[in-house]
């Protein structure tokens, strides 16, 4: 008697989890205007939601590895789960970029040592952008159709992104703020990841 009561109650448990595994596949695919196939993510394999852990000084997918294919919508869910700002940014050339912001820094400390580290990181941050937003968007605009090539998150922030990517390849995000590393970015600590896209 008492194993009949326990195979009833595994099946009221299947049927619980399968409602609310239906429920939420529902919602998410309402939600973001997208089908999602959560199914397809667990085991690497190409999918089309990942979420992105960004923290000192990594940027964690799950699942990992991301794999995607040309021409699929991908929504990623970025969460700041560090004690800094951090950045999710698509780069075409992460040591170059790299090179670049870490020069500049210097540079700008040996200019202006009136300046604290702080102010020199926004305005090595900021010329970069000014300096290199045009390019950055222009060559990535041919290979990604994305809301933003670069989403800035405070400790604890989270947001959403949206990207297609055009062309198969093996594409690189990266953080490039430097709290806590200046005067190189946090890319040159490890905090960057690729993804990897395939023919659809
Ligand atoms: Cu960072």
């Amino acid at each position: 008697m008492g194993e009949v009561v326990r195979e009833e109650s595994g099946d009221k448990l299947l049927i619980t989890v399968v409602a609310i595994a239906v429920l939420f596949f529902v919602a998410s695919s309402v939600a973001f205007g997208y089908l999602v196939v959560f199914g397809e993510n667990l085991s690497g394999q190409p999918g089309s939601v990942y979420t992105i852990s960004l923290r000192e000084y990594e940027i964690e997918p799950n699942p990992d590895p991301i794999i995607v294919r040309v021409g699929e919508p991908v929504i990623f869910r970025l969460v700041n789960e560090g004690a800094v700002e951090h950045e999710f940014m698509f780069v075409m050339d992460i040591e170059q970029m790299a090179s670049m912001i870490e020069k500049a820094a210097i540079r700008l400390a040996n200019e202006r040592p009136d300046l604290s580290e702080e102010e020199i990181i926004t305005m090595v941050l900021e010329v970069h952008d000014e300096a290199m937003l045009e390019m950055i968007e222009k060559t990535l605009g041919n290979v990604i159709i994305a809301d933003t090539y670069m989403v800035e998150l405070e400790p604890g922030e989270s947001e959403v992104l949206r990207v297609t990517f055009r062309e198969p390849g093996i594409y690189v995000v990266a953080c490039f703020e430097m709290e806590g590393t200046f005067p190189k970015p946090h890319a040159s600590s490890g905090m960057f990841n690729q993804i990897i896209v395939v023919e659809g």
